[in-house]
């Protein structure tokens, strides 16, 4: 049976995690020991400065330069309400700043000493979340739908969200459940076929309902950390997560990687569906 499996009953269900978060434990690598011992506790650890301002400027300069140059094609996803753009995916691929970045010890590094293997891309994006249209990403646990939708067998994956531009409380931070990452919300409701047009631009399958919520939120709280463009959120693929809409006058543009153990590959998805394009999940 399989210890994850999700949107197959009628009724939400908190289940334990079956994997560690720490996969060799604590080990050397770029975070110290109480960075890790942070991250194993939390599911999260938000690191102000992490980049510079200046990488962060010159990074923010080539994935606004990403939305014009691929503007109508499969890798730019709409906001649910209009045309401004909410995320342009697979940009590891799309510009060599990019691929660089993930591969350096500040995030390929810490996620190979916390996966305990070799890492990929399995997902990268940028979400723009621009001025007055940015709308909210609802709560969700990544790997609920990276295992029911894609195929990814157990939790050894991080995402790493950089902030491109300063995290406040007025424009959408990206907001975490602490300690979420140990249970697993088996959600309600059947997967639509092709999911991916519709909950990359408001999920709404996949996702925890209000007392699922509650369940986690009262054992953990809520936090949204804060801090000047070069800040890096690292996550464990299953903390709970979400952002509210922006109504700053300012983009909240944050760059994200998702490093997955290379002995973590995708398999047929576990929710039976055909896999979701190559941009999305990297199969290769
Ligand atoms: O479905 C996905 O893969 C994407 N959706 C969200 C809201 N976060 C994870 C991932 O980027
Ligand atoms: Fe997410």
């Amino acid at each position: 049976m399989d210890p994850y499996h999700s949107r197959t009953s009628g009724s939400w269900e908190a289940a334990e995690r079956v994997d560690p978060v720490l996969h060799q434990g604590v080990a050397p690598g770029p975070l110290s020991k109480e960075q890790l011992e942070r991250f194993d506790r939390d599911g999260y650890l938000a690191l102000p400065g992490w980049f510079s301002e200046q990488e962060a400027a010159a990074l923010l300069e080539a994935c606004d330069a990403l939305k014009v140059a691929h503007a109508g094609s499969d890798v730019v996803v709409a906001e649910p309400d209009s045309d401004v753009v909410r995320s342009v995916f697979k940009v590891h691929e799309l510009h060599e700043r990019l691929a660089a970045l993930w591969q350096g010890e500040r995030l390929a590094g810490v996620a190979r000493q916390i996966v305990g293997s070799d890492v990929y891309v399995h997902q990268s994006r940028v979400n723009y979340k621009p001025a007055l249209d940015g709308r909210e990403f609802f709560w969700h646990s990544d790997f609920e739908t990276w295992h029911v939708e894609d195929g990814m067998p157990r939790m050894r994956s991080v995402s790493a969200s950089i902030s491109l531009t300063p995290s406040t409380e007025f424009n959408g931070p990206l907001m975490l459940v602490p300690g979420s990452h140990r249970s697993y919300i088996r959600t309600v409701g059947e997967t639509p076929p092709e999911h991916y047009k519709q909950s990359l631009r408001r999920q709404q399958i996949g996702v925890p309902d209000v007392d699922a919520l509650s369940y986690l939120v009262e054992r953990g709280g809520i936090v949204a950390p804060k801090g000047p463009a070069g800040t890096v959120v690292f996550f464990d693929c299953n903390t709970m997560h979400g952002s509210v809409g922006n109504l700053s006058p300012e983009p909240r543009t944050n760059l994200f990687f998702v490093l997955n153990s290379v002995e973590n590959r995708l398999v047929e998805p576990f929710g039976g569906l055909p896999p979701r394009p190559e941009h999305i999940a990297t199969r290769g």
